[in-house]
């Protein structure tokens, strides 16, 4: 049913051509450092994939996708969460931008349970505060949110400023808890740490391990209990997991973070399998959990019709419970069945076309099983702030090299529970589970999925992004809001991967219908052909035929 991704690309010039030519336009220096992050998708004799160089600084002066520590802290990981009060300490814009009401939905079981996530909390630091200090108004705040809305807990985000001036988050946090008796913690996650937002996951990762997860043994009934993780309910995506799971009769103890709550991170290490959707954002969450409570995790996708069944298989199989695999068989069929009309219809008018992909830390992958589903091919592929086991897979992960920016970052040092370890399966469990190809904390990375003559470019700039466009002519190119409009002026659609332009869900086997009707809808449409006036298309009759008079 799905395409090989190994056939070759579709007319036009070859990855290492575009790639020369790429890398010909930047002055040295900068050709030198963007060489190691614009490769041709070549396997050496062993058939390992080439080394990328991954997660280092965007040089200066380069247009480039991505976004700050901040936004991968507070906006990613901490946003989908409705019962926590995310105070921003800095200035107003910092809360405005990463408010996030359209992207982070969210399902409280009743209208009375609190929802904080259409509030936007802020200090709205003022030029006194940067010179003076922020402390005291950020006391003021958290004592102000607590008076008018009494949350469960109350996190605070660090901003640029915050950093520079030195105010102390965490002080004012562990006083107020004290103060308050609920829950207050606090992230130092100005927008300068690390090279992008990937540092803010890693530090809210962090915080949530040693403020939050492990505080409660209030498990859900259920005969298998997982927790997803690295799923943050885009466009919908997480409740359609959460129906689809249930029906297979799996329990979601705690989701990181899609429709979330404080309560469901509490009682995360109660689960017996973490599931893995966004390894780049969560994997430290799922490594932490394990060394400290025991609990196994693996690398799921739920993008895509095949990927879904594959995934809903391996819960099925690390429970090796015969119920379960029964229904899982049961729940994959039916929902196959009923999506198989709509993919073979819609494969008829894609098959061929091909897509680009340059999207955050996961999705550029995951999205290509979609794709190849209705016979697109992805040429060209790339992560804003991935690391080098999200493109080579976790086996290059002793060789990776911490640099200052990573070092700046708390790595913390956990070690079993003496009360609460308990290991899930043993050791040797675990490894006959890996003989049978389902192997523990294993993520084979984007670019052995990719076929050998494509092209691979992380932290894409806006020139190069206009290069591709113009040398490729890809049928889509899935993006963000930044780039979609100067793509689209140049006549060829452009998908948000990261907001789903308003559409969605796109995760299990009805949002895999749902992605191809719309690609379908954006590849097939006429609307491109009217971009040029009709004096600007070659034709044989002239338009307008007139005749000179003299007057
Ligand atoms: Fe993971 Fe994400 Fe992504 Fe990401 Fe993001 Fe995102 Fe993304 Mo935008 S956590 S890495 S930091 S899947 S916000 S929900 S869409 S860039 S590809």
């Amino acid at each position: 049913m799905i395409a090989d991704p190994n056939t070759p690309a579709v007319g036009g010039p070859s990855a290492a051509e575009v790639r020369e030519e790429l890398l010909k336009r930047y002055p040295t220096k900068v050709a030198r450092k963007r060489s190691g992050q614009v490769l041709v998708n070549r396997r050496d004799e062993q058939g390992r994939v080439p080394e990328i160089k991954a997660n280092t600084r965007t040089a200066p002066g380069i247009i480039t996708q991505r976004g700050c520590c901040y936004a991968g802290c507070k906006g990613v990981v901490l946003g989908p969460t409705r019962d926590i009060v995310n105070i921003t300490h800095g200035p107003i814009g910092c809360g405005f931008y990463s408010w996030l009401t359209r992207r982070n939905q969210t399902r409280p079981p009743t209208p009375a349970d609190e929802n904080f996530m259409t509030y936007c909390f802020s200090t709205d630091m003022q030029e006194e505060n940067i010179i003076f200090g922020g402390e005291k108004k950020l006391r003021a705040a958290i004592q102000e949110a607590y008076d008018l809305f009494h949350p469960k807990a109350i996190a605070v985000f660090s901003t640029c400023p915050v950093g520079l001036i030195g105010d102390d988050v965490h002080q004012v946090a562990a006083a107020m808890k004290k103060e308050l008796g609920i829950n207050v913690f606090g992230f130092s996650c100005e927008g300068y740490k690390g090279v992008s937002q990937s540092a803010g996951h890693h530090i809210a990762n962090n915080q949530l391990f040693k403020h939050v997860i492990g505080r409660s043994e209030d498990a859900p009934a259920g005969k298998h209990r997982i927790c997803m993780l690295g799923e943050y309910n885009i466009g919908g995506d997480a409740f359609v997991l959460e129906e689809l799971l249930e029906r297979c009769g799996i329990t979601v103890t705690a989701t990181f973070s899609g429709n979330s709550t404080i309560g469901g991170f509490e009682r995360a290490h109660t689960a017996d399998l973490n599931c893995v959707m966004c390894h780049r954002s969560i994997n430290y969450v799922a490594d932490m959990i394990e060394k400290k409570y025991g609990v196994p995790w693996i690398k799921v996708n739920f993008i895509g019709a095949q990927a879904s069944a594959k995934s809903l298989r391996k819960i099925a199989q690390y429970f090796g419970d015969a119920e379960l695999t029964r229904r899982v068989e049961e729940v994959v069929a039916e929902e196959l069945a009923r999506i198989e009309p709509t993919r073979q219809e819609i494969e008829g008018r894609c098959k061929g076309k091909t897509a680009m992909l340059f999207v955050g830390g996961s999705r550029a992958h995951h999205y290509q099983e979609l794709f190849a589903e209705i016979g697109m091919k992805t040429v060209a592929a790339g992560y804003e702030f991935a690391h080098r086991d999200d493109y080579e897979g976790r086996d290059v992960l002793p060789g990776i090299t911490v640099d200052a920016d990573s070092r700046n970052i708390e790595q913390l040092e956990i070690g079993p529970d003496p009360q609460l370890y308990r290991p899930r399966k043993t050791a040797e469990e675990m490894e006959s589970l890996a003989r049978e190809g389902l192997p523990a904390r294993s993520y084979e990375g984007l670019m052995p999925a990719m076929s050998e003559d494509s092209l691979i470019v992380d932290d894409i700039s806006e020139w190069e992004t206009e290069h591709l466009l113009r040398t490729y002519k890809p049928d889509v190119f899935c993006a963000g809001i930044k780039e979609k409009y100067g793509i689209q002026k140049k006549g060829i659609p452009s998908k948000q991967l990261h907001s789903y332009d308003y559409g969605g869900p796109y995760a299990g086997f009805v949002g895999a219908a749902n992605f191809w009707r719309e690609i379908d809808r954006m590849c097939n449409t006429r609307i491109w052909s009217f971009l040029k006036a009709p004096w600007q298309r070659p034709s044989a009759e002239p338009l307008l035929e007139a005749e000179y008079v003299q007057v």
